[in-house]
């Protein structure tokens, strides 16, 4: 892996540029099992409560074998600042600060870039994925490439979403449904936000989301065989804002199209065939 670059005052890493390629690595020992990328854009009010909890959920189920990523996109609250500050009492924990570009899914990808785990992850930081969902997600990663938290699974539900929160989540499903039909037979939630990843199966592609979904990036590029679902009940943003605006549909049904461009997917398992626990 590239060196990486760092502020030698706070400890902050600088987030890597150019093409957005999740490398390989050879994991010396000592190096943890899972990486945990952590996006953030002004989540200064939820961030420290975030990391305990999280911290918490990864000391239970995998003590010494994890690491925390936050990739805060230089936000005006200075999240980055606040993260980094926590670093001293939690050694586990790394911080990236990315000055150059925007974006929530090419920031967990970068995030990804300057890993060093074998199995890759992403949550939020606002609560809405509950952290101890982390703990039933790595449960299930053994033998599959993939385990993604569903909102419409296994248990999983939205919660106390209002009724344009639920409108808007179910017409870009439509859209996607209609346009990556081979996604959606593969997971029941390819727009979640909260996931496990084996490197293996993304490391080398050149991925190109654009604006908030990740996993659908991954499942068009990726070499992802076998995957599993998990169930969650999405949670309401209690703290801070949602970052979401009035571009953001827009960029998503371009993603949309870009992958469906790109596709089809290789005959692939389903999360049914790997058989949800
Ligand atoms: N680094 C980075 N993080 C972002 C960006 N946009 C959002 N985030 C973070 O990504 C997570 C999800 O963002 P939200 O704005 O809550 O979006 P959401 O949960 O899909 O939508 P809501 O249900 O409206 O909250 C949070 O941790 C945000 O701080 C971004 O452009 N860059
Ligand atoms: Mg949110």
């Amino acid at each position: 892996m590239a060196a990486i670059p760092q502020s030698e005052a706070t400890g902050v890493i600088k987030s890597p540029l150019g093409s957005l390629v999740v490398p390989a690595v050879e994991s010396p020992a000592g190096a943890p099992l899972f990486s945990l990328v952590v996006p953030t854009l002004n989540e200064r009010e939820n961030i420290g409560d975030f990391l305990a909890a999280v911290r918490h959920t990864l000391d239970r189920a995998i003590p010494n074998q994890y690491e925390v990523i936050v990739v805060d996109d230089d936000s005006p609250d200075r999240t980055w600042e606040l993260a980094a500050s926590l670093m001293d009492g939690f050694p586990e924990l790394r911080v990236v600060r990315r000055q150059n570009e925007n974006g929530l899914a090419v920031a967990v990808m970068r995030g990804w870039q300057v890993a060093r785990g074998a199995l890759l992850g992403t949550i939020n930081a606002d609560f809405q994925h509950p952290p101890d969902v982390l703990g039933r997600l790595l449960e299930r990663t053994q033998g599959v490439d993939l385990v993604v938290a569903t909102r419409h699974g296994d248990g999983g539900g939205l919660g106390d979403w209002g009724l344009y929160r639920r409108l808007t989540s179910w017409g870009a499903a439509w859209i996607g449904r209609l346009l990556l039909p081979q996604v959606y037979a593969r997971v029941s939630d390819p727009l979640s936000g909260c996931y496990v990843v084996r490197r293996e199966a993304i490391q080398g592609v050149t991925l190109k989301p654009l604006g908030y979904k990740s996993l659908m990036e991954i499942l068009v590029r990726g070499n992802i065989r076998a995957v599993r679902e998990c169930g969650y009940e999405m949670r309401k943003r209690i703290r801070g804002q949602s970052k979401v605006h009035a571009l953001h549909p827009l960029q998503y049904i371009r993603h949309v199209f870009r992958l469906r461009a790109a596709s089809p997917v290789r005959g692939a398992a389903t999360a049914k065939d790997a058989g949800a626990q």
